[in-house]
């Protein structure tokens, strides 16, 4: 029996990160079969409730007003909009719902009054709501928590090291101060990062021990793949080849077992055998919908293929399994 642990140093990572990569999928897929259903895939759905317009410098995000993209600023939706959304997701098969707000910080004004009503709503739909709304203090957390929210996704997106270079407007402890209030009202932590930003595989291992020495492990670990975006600072990155995502993936299935690893941005460049690597490496998760926050996804139907070829079913709630 494998067993959880959260004191992995660097040079165990780094030898697991480094195997042969297919000695790497067998160990992660053993690993996987140890602690999930390896048919099951949970579908997220991602909604952007506020859109563009935000203060921070992220080096790769759209988002960003400092640089000049395609994207429009839409201010904080109405409650009623994001309930008619959610109700499509649930229709669409996913079984979580998560908000994103383009904000630093959640401020204590009428727009987050605003969110605790969108968790409500959406939890009393049976699903899991999860928000991305940058950094909250305990209290605000606690705020969330009370109206029902499941999860919290707040990414490091990549070492302490490497941090500098991709934002400057705040800083890593900043994040891991708001996951450790996350944690403490406790919140479900989604924590992961992106890679394809210029990092070397060393910031990619330094991520993942950040994440796998925390003192528990956070309950879902997206990895993203780059999407370069025009106007953003890393609109010309190359392509991250999908070994590269397979070494991120497995590794991190092998360094946190029971964590769900979530497939995130960067499947529309991926072909379906090169997604199911990915799922064999470890992946047990998706964000499904034709739009992830501002840049495309492949849409529920071309999912819907994907799962029928390669016989995978989506996961329950979590929520109804309780029940
Ligand atoms: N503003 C909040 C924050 O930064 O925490 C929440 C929304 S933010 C867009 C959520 C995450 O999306 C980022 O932490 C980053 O990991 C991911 N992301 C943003 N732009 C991306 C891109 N172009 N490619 C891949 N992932 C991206
Ligand atoms: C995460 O790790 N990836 C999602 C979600 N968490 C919020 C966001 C991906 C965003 C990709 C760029 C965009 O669509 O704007
Ligand atoms: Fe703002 Fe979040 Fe984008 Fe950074 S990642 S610019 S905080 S929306």
């Amino acid at each position: 029996m494998t067993a959880i642990r959260n004191n992995w140093t660097r040079e165990e990572i780094a030898a697991i990160y480094n195997k042969p990569v297919l000695e790497l999928i067998y160990q992660a897929a053993s690993v996987h079969r140890e602690f999930h259903d390896p048919q099951e895939v949970q579908v997220c759905t991602l909604l952007s409730v506020k859109t563009g317009g935000c203060p921070e410098d992220c080096a790769y995000c759209p988002q960003a007003a400092r640089y000049h993209t395609e994207v429009k600023v839409q201010k904080l939706m109405e409650v009623n909009e994001v309930i008619e959304k959610a109700i499509e997701a649930k229709e669409a098969g996913s079984t979580r719902f998560c908000m994103g707000a383009a904000w630093r910080e959640v401020r204590d004004n009428r727009d987050f009054d605003k969110v605790i009503e969108m968790v409500k709503g959406v939890n009393s739909m049976g699903l899991e709501v999860c928000c991305t709304l940058g950094m909250l203090t305990p209290e605000q957390a606690q705020k969330l928590k009370d109206a029902g929210l499941y999860a919290y996704n707040h990414n490091l997106d990549t070492s302490e090291e490497y941090y500098d270079d991709i934002i400057t407007t705040r800083t890593y402890k900043d994040r891991l101060d708001t996951l450790s209030h996350v944690r403490k009202a406790n919140i479900s932590v989604c924590s992961g990062g992106i890679i394809g930003m210029g990092e070397q595989e060393d910031d990619r291992i330094g991520m993942l021990l950040t994440l796998a020495t925390l003192p528990e492990h956070p309950e879902s670990v997206p990895v993203n793949a780059l999407v370069p975006v025009e106007g953003t600072p890393l609109e010309d990155q190359p392509k991250v080849s999908v070994w590269e995502m397979v070494r991120m993936i497995a590794t991190a299935r092998i360094t946190m077992p029971r964590t769900m690893v979530r497939l995130s941005a960067g499947r529309v460049r991926m072909n379906l055998e090169e997604q199911a690597l990915c799922f064999m490496a470890g992946a047990n998760s998706i964000f499904a919908g034709d739009k992830l926050l501002t840049t495309p996804n492949p849409g529920y139907i071309k999912d819907q293929e994907m799962f029928q070829q390669l016989q995978l079913t989506p996961r329950k709630a979590h929520k109804e399994v309780i029940a």
